[in-house]
């Protein structure tokens, strides 16, 4: 008879560590998807995700672009678009959350902040130091009309983050949330300038900015903001988030934690981005779709995966690609 002992779930583990701390599932909400409203936070407390991440906030509370601006169908369940317009309750709320949640849950809790201005940003990032455990970022909304994602400008990017990392009082570890990229030679670029800061992790990637959703049979657009144009989620982006991941991983100092996010619906998704180097893994559309019992579900069968593969922990597996 065989000695070793088979794997079984409760062998497995799916702890990984960020901004040094232990997490004990490595897969968590992406900004924006169920995470704006106080109960929804409770929910992603009370869930098995591994973080509660909060929507992207502003200044002050917004109500967002004109609705319908988030659409989903059976009859195409491979995309999703959103047009939201940053709607959410002002940087003062999500700060205030953070004594809440940090009192109720034992897990971290990171605020998303996406200003208007270089202002705004510097000065919500201010005034959120010791009110969470991390601050995302977002240098990617793609859906507040009049202001450009600001990853796609190199040089506005530098600026912000030299700006950002003179803060004197910064001492709450800082991710970004990137946009997708394209081109190699631009993330040669990004990665350059991301190496120059103590950033503590980057998430790959934000919704594909300014695509269109068309129903034929109305001969409309789907969503109602700038004429349809909105940010392209779920299982369509898988291959546009895992090569931002890998290329990321390859470029980035390794005291920079890459995460994934895009196209994760099942424990596979979850597999593939880890094996192109992430650290974790975001859901949005599935999460929004589904409610927070997919976390579970996702877990299970990352799990299950794991022990037909004869893995034990993401390390067993992690940025281990291989060529053809
Ligand atoms: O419209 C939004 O609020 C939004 N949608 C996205 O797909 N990504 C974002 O980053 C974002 C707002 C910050």
């Amino acid at each position: 008879m065989s000695q070793t002992k088979p794997n079984d779930e409760q062998s497995i583990s799916l702890v990984t560590e960020l901004i040094g701390l232990p997490i004990e599932n490595a897969i968590w909400n992406a900004a924006g998807a169920l995470c704006t409203t106080e109960k929804e936070l409770h929910n992603l407390g009370q869930s098995q995700s591994g973080v509660i991440l909060s929507k992207s906030c502003t200044l002050d509370p917004r109500e967002g672009n004109p609705l319908p601006r988030y659409w989903c169908s059976e009859r195409a369940p491979f995309m999703t678009i959103n047009s939201t317009g940053l709607a959410n309750q002002g940087y003062k709320f999500y700060g205030k959350m953070g004594y809440q949640l940090s009192a109720e849950y034992d897990k971290p809790y990171i605020i998303s902040v996406s200003g208007l201005s270089i202002e705004d940003n510097l000065n919500i990032i201010k005034e959120l130091q010791g009110k969470c455990h991390a601050i995302e970022l977002n240098l990617s909304c793609p859906n507040v009309i009049g202001k450009p994602q600001i990853g796609y400008d190199f040089d506005a990017t530098q600026d912000l983050l030299n700006q950002v990392f003179s803060i004197p009082e910064l001492n709450t570890p800082l991710g970004l949330k990137m946009p997708p990229y394209f081109d190699l030679t631009h993330f040669d670029q990004m990665a350059d300038i991301i190496n120059q800061f103590p950033i503590s992790f980057i998430t790959c990637i934000n919704s594909l900015g300014n695509g269109l959703i068309i129903d034929p049979i109305e001969e409309k657009a789907v969503i109602k903001p700038k004429n349809g144009l909105g940010g392209i989620g779920g299982s369509i982006v898988k291959p546009i988030a895992l090569s931002n991941v890998y290329n990321f991983r390859k470029r980035l100092n390794s005291k920079i934690d890459v995460i994934g996010c895009g196209g994760v619906r099942t424990g596979w998704d979850v597999f593939e981005h880890i094996l192109a180097g992430a650290t974790a893994v975001q859901v949005g559309s599935q999460l929004v779709e589904e409610g927070t019992s997919c976390f579970e579900r996702i877990q299970k069968e990352l799990k299950e995966i794991m022990r037909i593969k004869g893995y034990l922990k993401l390390e067993d597996f992690r940025g281990k690609l291989q060529s053809m």
